[in-house]
C-alpha cells in the first residue's frame, strides 16, 4: 500500500512541491504547519459550539460525529488557517485552470469514541455525482489536525493514487477501508487532498474524540457547500478584509457568476459602496477566449 507523502511544516515549503504531491497521489500531509498554541485556541473558541452541535443523523455524517460549521464566524483564529499561504499557494496550482476559486466549506469534525468508519468517498460527489474528467480537479481540500490524528482515534483514511481511478459511476463502491491508509499526524498538521481522491473519516476505536478542521476550496463556477452569504453576519463581514471576503465567495466568479442586481460586485454591496458601471469578473480572460 502506497504511503502518503509528508512534508515538514516547520521548514520553508514551496507550494509547487505540495501541489506536485497532490498531482501524484491525490493527498499529502504537512506536519506541524502551525503551532499547537494555534490549534488549542481554535479548539477553545469552538468548544461551546461543538458541545451544542447535534450528532449526525445518518451513517455518512456519523451518528456519534459532530459537524460544526461557520468557523469564520465562530473561530477568529481559524481565519489564518483558511488563508494560510502554503494552502492558498497550493490551491493556486491545483485549481489554476479556472479564473477563480472560493471557500467551499468550513467544518470542525469531531468523531466521538466507538464510531465506525465513514464510507470511503470522493468529496466531488457532492456535485450531484457529475463525472468530472479524470485529472480535472474541482476542489482542493484540507483537514487540519486540531487533536493528534491516530489510526485508533479515527485519522482520516485515504486511498493514495485513487484520484486517477477514472471518472465516476461504477467506481462508487470500488474502495473499502482495507484499501486505505490512515493519515496519522500530530496536532497542528494538515492533510491536503483533492476532491477526486477516495477517503473517509476513520473508525474511532479509542476513548478520545478526534477533532479535524475541514477547510475546503472549490472552483468559482460551482456552488459552495456551506452557504457563506447566510452563514456570515454583517458584524463579522465588517471585521474581515476584502481579500478574505473575496476568498469566501463575495466576488464575481468567472465572468459574471454571482453579481447582484445591476451587475454589482457582491463586495461593493456588503461594504455599502455604490458601484460605478458594474464589475465583471475576469473580463480580459473571457474576451481572449471569445477571440480565439
Ligand atoms: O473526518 C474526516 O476525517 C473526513 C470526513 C470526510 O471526508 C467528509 O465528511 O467528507
Ligand atoms: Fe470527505
Amino acid at each position: 500500500m502506497a504511503r502518503l507523502r509528508r512534508f515538514d511544516g516547520t521548514t520553508d515549503l514551496d507550494p509547487a512541491d505540495v501541489a506536485a504531491a497532490l498531482a501524484a497521489d491525490g493527498a499529502c500531509i504537512v506536519e506541524r504547519l502551525v503551532d499547537t498554541s494555534v490549534t488549542t485556541t481554535i479548539r477553545d473558541e469552538l468548544a461551546p459550539f461543538i458541545d451544542l452541535t447535534p450528532t449526525g443523523s445518518d451513517d455518512f455524517t456519523g451518528r456519534n460525529t459532530r459537524r460544526t460549521g461557520g468557523l469564520v464566524v465562530r473561530s477568529p483564529t481559524s481565519r489564518a488557517a483558511l488563508r494560510h499561504p502554503l494552502v492558498l499557494g497550493t490551491c493556486d496550482v491545483v485549481l489554476g485552470h479556472v479564473t477563480s476559486y472560493q471557500v467551499h466549506l468550513t467544518q470542525a469534525i469531531a468523531i466521538g469514541p466507538d464510531s465506525p468508519a465513514q464510507q470511503i468517498h470522493r468529496d466531488q460527489w457532492a456535485f450531484d455525482f457529475f463525472p468530472f474528467p479524470d485529472g480535472y480537479e474541482v476542489q482542493c481540500n484540507t483537514i487540519w489536525a486540531l487533536t493528534d490524528f491516530t489510526e485508533a482515534n479515527g485519522a482520516t483514511r485515504v486511498v493514495p493514487g485513487s484520484h486517477r481511478a477514472g471518472a465516476d459511476g461504477e467506481l462508487r463502491t470500488r474502495y473499502e477501508l482495507e484499501d486505505s491508509v490512515p493519515a496519522e499526524m500530530p496536532e497542528g498538521s494538515v492533510l491536503l487532498y483533492t476532491g477526486s481522491v477516495f477517503h473517509g473519516g476513520g473508525p474511532n476505536t479509542s476513548t478520545e474524540t478526534r477533532i479535524g478542521m475541514n477547510l475546503t476550496y472549490n472552483v468559482g463556477f460551482l456552488r459552495q457547500e456551506e452557504n457563506q452569504y447566510l452563514t456570515i453576519p454583517q458584524e463579522t463581514i465588517d471585521e474581515l478584509d476584502d481579500d478574505l471576503l473575496r476568498l469566501l465567495g463575495f466576488r464575481v466568479g468567472a465572468y459574471a457568476l454571482g453579481y447582484v442586481d445591476d451587475l454589482r460586485d457582491p463586495l461593493d454591496v456588503v461594504r455599502g459602496r455604490q458601484a460605478g458601471r458594474g464589475t465583471m469578473g475576469d473580463a480580459e480572460w473571457v474576451s481572449d477566449r471569445l477571440r480565439t
